[in-house]
C-alpha cells in the first residue's frame, strides 16, 4: 500500500485534532467542520488519493496507513512532530462487513471488522497516548450497534460493544493523567458504510435507508467536535445520537418520508 506524511512542515495554527478514517463519511464530515471552526486537522486513511486531496483542499495535514497493520501504523505515527501531537483523537476509522446469520459467518468479514474496530482502535491509541497530554480527549466511534445486538450483525455488533468497554476501561486507565475518553453512538447514517458491507452492491445500501431520513454525517461531526470543546473540567462519556426516524437497532419508522 502506497504511504505518505504530509503537512507536518508547518507549525499548527490551532489545537490539533486527529481523526482516523477520514476520507469519507463521518471522519472527513470531522474534518472539514473542524477545520472551520479553526482547528489544526490531521486526516488519515488507506486511499492515498483521497487524503492527498484532503490535504490540498482543506490544508490539513496527512497519513496514509492501515490501523489494522501495528508496523505501518507505528511508522506513519513516529513521522509526525511533538507540535502535531493531537488534542484531540478521533479513534473514526471502521466498518462491517457483510450481514447474516453467525452460522454463516464469512471468516474473511469477521477479521477485517475485528481487526479494524478493535485491534485497529487499541493500535492508534497504544501509539499516540503516550504521547499526549493532560487535557487531551480520545473520543471513540461506537453505534448503536454496540448498543443493541441485532439479527445479522454478531461480529459487528460484537467489535461494537467492545468499543464501549474500551471506551469505559481506557477512562479508568488515563484518569490519573488527565485524558479524558468518550463515545459517540449513532444509528443510521448515510455514508459509505452500507456500500462496504454490502461489497459494492448499491442497491442493498441504498435500501438500508428507504422511507426516513438518516442522519448525515455532519450531524456526527457536529456531536464529536461539541465533545471535543468542552471546558476542561467537562468530560462527555457518551452521545448516543439517531435519526428522529429510527427509536432503536431495529425499530425504523420507515414511512415517515
Ligand atoms: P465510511 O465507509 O464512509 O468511512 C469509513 C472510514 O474508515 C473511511 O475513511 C475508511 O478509509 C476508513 N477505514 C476503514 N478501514 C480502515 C483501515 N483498515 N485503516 C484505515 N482506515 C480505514 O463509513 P462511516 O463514516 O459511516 O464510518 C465511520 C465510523 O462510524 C465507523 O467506525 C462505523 O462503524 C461508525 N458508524 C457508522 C454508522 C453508519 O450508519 N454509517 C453508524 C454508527 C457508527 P479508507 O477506505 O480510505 O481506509
Ligand atoms: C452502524 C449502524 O445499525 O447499521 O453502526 O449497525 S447499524
Amino acid at each position: 500500500m502506497e504511504t505518505f506524511s504530509q503537512g507536518f512542515d508547518r507549525a499548527p495554527s490551532g489545537r490539533v485534532l486527529f481523526v482516523t478514517g477520514a476520507t469519507s463519511g463521518i471522519g472527513e464530515a470531522t474534518a472539514r467542520m473542524a477545520v472551520a471552526d479553526g482547528w489544526s486537522v490531521v486526516v488519515t486513511g488507506r486511499r492515498a488519493d483521497r487524503v492527498a486531496a484532503l490535504v490540498e483542499s482543506l490544508g490539513v495535514a496527512g497519513l496514509v496507513f492501515d490501523v489494522r497493520d501495528r508496523e505501518a501504523t507505528a511508522a506513519a505515527l513516529a513521522t509526525v512532530p511533538e507540535a502535531w501531537v493531537p488534542d484531540v483523537l478521533v479513534n473514526n476509522a471502521g466498518l462491517a462487513v457483510g450481514l447474516g446469520p453467525v452460522d454463516a459467518g464469512v471468516y474473511e468479514d469477521w477479521d477485517r471488522m475485528v481487526d479494524t474496530n478493535v485491534k485497529g482502535l487499541l493500535n492508534v491509541s497504544r501509539e499516540w497516548l503516550p504521547r499526549m497530554k493532560a487535557g487531551a480527549r480520545v473520543i471513540n466511534v461506537g453505534s448503536v450497534a454496540g448498543k443493541q445486538a441485532y439479527p445479522g450483525g454478531a461480529v459487528y455488533n460484537a467489535s461494537k460493544f467492545a468499543v464501549e468497554g474500551l471506551t469505559q476501561a481506557m477512562r479508568m486507565d488515563l484518569l490519573p493523567r488527565g485524558i479524558q475518553v468518550g463515545q459517540v453512538s449513532p444509528g443510521a447514517v448515510e455514508t459509505e458504510f452500507s456500500n462496504v458491507r454490502f461489497k459494492g452492491d448499491d442497491a442493498a445500501a441504498d435500501a438500508v435507508y428507504d422511507g426516513f431520513e438518516p442522519l448525515r454525517a455532519a450531524d456526527v461531526a457536529d456531536a464529536i467536535l461539541y465533545m471535543a470543546s468542552r471546558p476542561a473540567h467537562v468530560c462527555i462519556h457518551d452521545v448516543w445520537i439517531m435519526p428522529a426516524a429510527q427509536a432503536s437497532a431495529y425499530h425504523l419508522n420507515r414511512a415517515s418520508k
